[in-house]
């Protein structure tokens, strides 16, 4: 396996020196958010992991290698580059195959950290049960990743374009702890709560530190999400953002959408409709999981 992974120096060296460590995925570039602000984003995530004490690897496909670290060229490329694909775990190996580039999701990106050795990873927000999920069947494979690989995922949640009671529901049966981090609601994205609780609360990085390290040490394999909510000052309505997602929902049910486009059209579809609203809040929560992982990082390093 390891002739697949290419390391930056800087992620190559903190691996040595058994430095923190936090993974970023490539697809809230790709198909996250427009150019210009997912390039800006993704430099200013680094910069964020870095002033807190970890050391920031984005993670993408490319040139049949499983890049752990990417070059400013290269978080370009994933930026503004049309051929980009989304990569779930059904994706990966067909996309090193063929030299592909791909972009990865929170499913791929687990799998990649786990086999560079990195445990604690930061993103925007993890896919889910759809809406619907008993009728379509798209229940998100970042769900199954998280049963099976030791990751633990720093998110806001996840949306309300998605079924989230049922999400949590999937969680608890694949023994998936949703923790929430200095919150008792679960929070859906772009508000800081939802009608449903998390698991437990943890109020420091430590804490979450201890609950990594102790679920590891006991072989219990898998990952953890990690629910942190969008600041306050960036946070909008619950029910505001309710209507503008029933709205896209709508239209994703007209057009036919299907399939891994699901997710994306959402996205872009909420984003037109709050004229980019939805886009400022998205960048702001990223940053603060961000912030959040590195600690954490640092957190459950100091115990290894
Ligand atoms: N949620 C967001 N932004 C995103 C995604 C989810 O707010 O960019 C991406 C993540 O990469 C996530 C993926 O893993 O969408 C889920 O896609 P799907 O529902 O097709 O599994
Ligand atoms: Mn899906």
């Amino acid at each position: 396996m390891k002739q697949y992974l290419s390391f930056t120096d800087e992620v190559r060296e903190a691996l040595e020196k058994n430095l923190p460590i936090v993974a970023l995925e490539t697809t809230i570039i790709s198909h996250g958010m427009p150019y210009p602000q997912n390039i800006e984003m993704a430099k200013e995530v680094e910069q964020i992991i870095r002033d807190n004490g970890a050391v920031p690897a984005t993670i993408g496909l490319m040139d049949g290698k499983i890049k752990i670290g990417l070059t400013d060229e290269e978080l370009e490329r994933f930026a503004t580059d049309q051929s980009v694909e989304k990569v779930s775990r059904r994706d990966f190996p067909y996309i090193l195959a063929t030299g592909k580039i791909g972009a990865t999701t929170v499913a791929a990106t687990m799998i990649a950290a786990e086999m560079a050795g990195i445990k604690v990873f930061a993103t925007g927000g993890i896919g889910g049960v759809h809406r619907e999920g008993e009728v379509t069947w798209d229940v998100s494979a970042d769900l199954t990743e998280l049963a099976q690989t030791s990751v633990a995922v720093v998110c806001a949640g996840a949306k309300s374009i998605l079924d989230i009671g049922r999400t949590l529901e999937y969680l608890e049966t694949q023994g998936v702890p949703v923790v929430g981090y200095r919150c008792t609601k679960f929070p859906s994205f772009y508000s800081r709560e939802s009608e449903y609780g998390v698991d437990f609360t943890l109020e420091t990085p430590d804490e979450v530190g201890t609950l990594l390290d102790t679920k590891w040490k006991l072989g219990l394999q898998g990952g953890l999400v990690i629910a942190n909510p969008v600041p306050e000052a960036d946070a909008l309505d619950y029910g505001q953002i309710g209507a503008v997602i029933e709205k896209a929902l709508a239209e994703a049910k007209e057009k036919g959408i299907s399939g891994k486009q699901v997710t994306p059209f959402l996205l872009d579809k909420v984003k037109q409709l709050t004229v980019g609203k939805s886009l400022q809040t998205n960048i702001a929560l990223v940053k603060h999981n961000a912030q959040v992982a590195a600690q954490i990082a640092a957190a459950y390093q100091a115990k290894q």
